[in-house]
């Protein structure tokens, strides 16, 4: 064990000079593209993606959602039927799952959804119910589900799809208990159950203008008239290529002009399979549509798309023949959509020659301190701080490095360390899988070595090579 600690500051003073150089000569030449999420931010955008949290199992889906994200939505894992499927029997374990990878991650969150007339378990949607019943039913579920996330998800959609293709109020057991008062109802029980909370209503198809979407203008006039806390209003874009409204940006501007935030909230644009060339370049012609639709407008707060890839979408199960709706592919690629909505950002809007794609490690700034907390004789003790200073989760980091000439490692806390020759490569624990955005994480291990101590000279976070601090 050591015995005699040293002042750190010594030993790095003696090769600092000769670390800077190397890190310097590691730096790759060119500049890599950013991801999405670090546009966004810049434009004080959500560019989100809906997630399923038991796809987080998958490192490639964890990766893209963390690292190109600044803003999830849980595919399924919220609504009504998964969290309460049973009167008073809460189930929280997917939906907890997917909050707790959006606050490593520094994601924000939209809540989805609570009362909504599908994905309703049968107890609620065939029960019946008197007005007083139903409300309590509703009220329960609002305030425990928003009550358990108070200060973690920011905004809600309170209410999904009222209204139908019709443009009248759909036939649920909301509507038939307690008629189109239900939607006020639920905002005010949604304003108690987290008054900090933004309360959005949320739909399909409105969103250019049409009998639909004047049916939700005059519904946001009326709840706003009568004092509804209604906050927001979500088109959800499920959108066909080649076939956009053209009118998505006046449309967003007049909701936006009653004062209320709008979002896109699911947005997907479908085409027919197979892929082609140019059917890409018509999607991605779609896809800087919508989101130019939204930045031109103040009130507009962000775009979510519906998946992280064409592999976890919705799209082909629901419309025969129909797919690749996303801006990321099966295989994790980016596809002209995706560099269209990177150029909207105010990105290049292309891939530099070596950058990694979306959701591939490296895409940050990282920092390493190399320190010696103590020394004795041939033996040191070394404590690595890693620092992600881009603005995008790291997942499942990996550390590589060569190790001195004569230097063995022999035992490591907080990493899992492999040496293979003279390279070595550290990676998490079970607790440190994720370097949030400007977070760090800590590792230690013991060394011996045959002369002094010295700092390796470059160390790589993925394939992204570090400055030392
Ligand atoms: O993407 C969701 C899919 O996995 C479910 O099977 C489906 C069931 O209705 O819901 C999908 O998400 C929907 C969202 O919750 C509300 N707007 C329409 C979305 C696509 O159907």
């Amino acid at each position: 064990m050591p015995t005699t600690p040293r002042p750190v500051k010594t030993v790095l003073a003696s090769v600092t000079a000769a670390v800077l150089l190397a890190a310097a000569a590691a730096t790759p030449a060119h500049a890599q593209s950013p991801p999405l999420r670090d546009l966004a931010d810049q434009q004080g955008l959500r560019m989100g993606a809906a997630v399923a949290s038991h796809l987080l199992d998958d490192a490639d889906y964890r990766r893209t959602a963390a690292t190109e994200f600044n803003s999830v939505t849980h595919e399924n894992d919220l609504k009504w039927e998964s969290v309460q499927p049973q009167p008073g029997q809460y189930s929280w374990s997917g939906a907890d799952r997917l909050v707790e990878f959006a606050e490593q991650n520094g994601q924000q969150i939209h809540g989805h959804t609570l009362v909504w007339h599908s994905q309703l378990p049968s107890w609620v949607e065939n029960g019946s119910f008197t007005p007083a019943e139903l409300t309590q039913v509703m009220e329960d579920h609002i305030d425990t589900t928003m009550g358990r996330y108070r200060g973690q998800i920011q905004t809600w959609d309170v209410v999904n799809e009222p209204i139908g293709d019709d443009a009248q109020f759909r036939n649920s057991v909301f509507h038939r208990v307690l008629g189109e008062d239900f939607i006020a109802q639920s905002l005010h029980m949604a304003r108690a159950a987290d008054p900090e909370a933004t309360l959005f209503i949320n739909d399909y198809n409105i969103d250019g203008i049409n009998a639909k979407s004047d049916a939700y203008y005059e519904l946001a006039q009326d709840l706003l008239a009568q004092g509804a806390p209604l906050d927001g209003i979500g088109l959800q874009g499920h959108l066909i290529s080649g076939q956009l409204p053209q009118d998505i940006q006046q449309n967003i501007q007049r909701f936006a002009d009653l004062g209320l935030e709008v979002m896109i909230t699911e947005l997907d644009i479908r085409m027919t399979m197979p892929v082609t060339q140019q059917k890409l370049e018509q999607q991605a012609r779609d896809y800087t549509q919508v989101m130019d639709a939204c930045l031109a407008v103040s009130g507009c707060s962000g775009v979510t798309v519906w998946g992280v890839t064409d592999a976890h979408s919705w799209v082909p199960d629901h419309f025969t023949g129909e797919g690749a709706a996303l801006p990321i592919d099966d295989d994790y690629e980016a596809k002209p959509a995706y560099w269209s909505i990177h150029e909207a950002l105010g990105g290049d809007g292309q891939n530099g020659p070596d950058d990694p794609g979306p959701g591939e490690p490296g895409t940050g700034t990282c920092e390493v301190a190399y320190d010696f907390t103590s020394q004795w004789g041939q033996g040191a003790v070394v404590e690595v701080t890693v620092h992600n200073g881009s603005g995008s989760a790291v997942q499942d980091w990996s550390l590589t490095w060569e190790r001195p000439s004569g230097e063995q490692i022999s035992s490591a806390w907080n990493s899992l360390i492999q040496q293979s020759g003279t390279t070595v490569t550290a990676g998490p624990v079970e607790w440190n899988r994720s370097i949030a955005p400007g977070g760090q994480v800590s590792f230690g291990f013991q060394t011996t070595h045959a002369g002094a101590p010295s700092v390796p000279g470059g160390f790589s976070l993925g394939s992204e090579s570090c400055t030392i601090r």
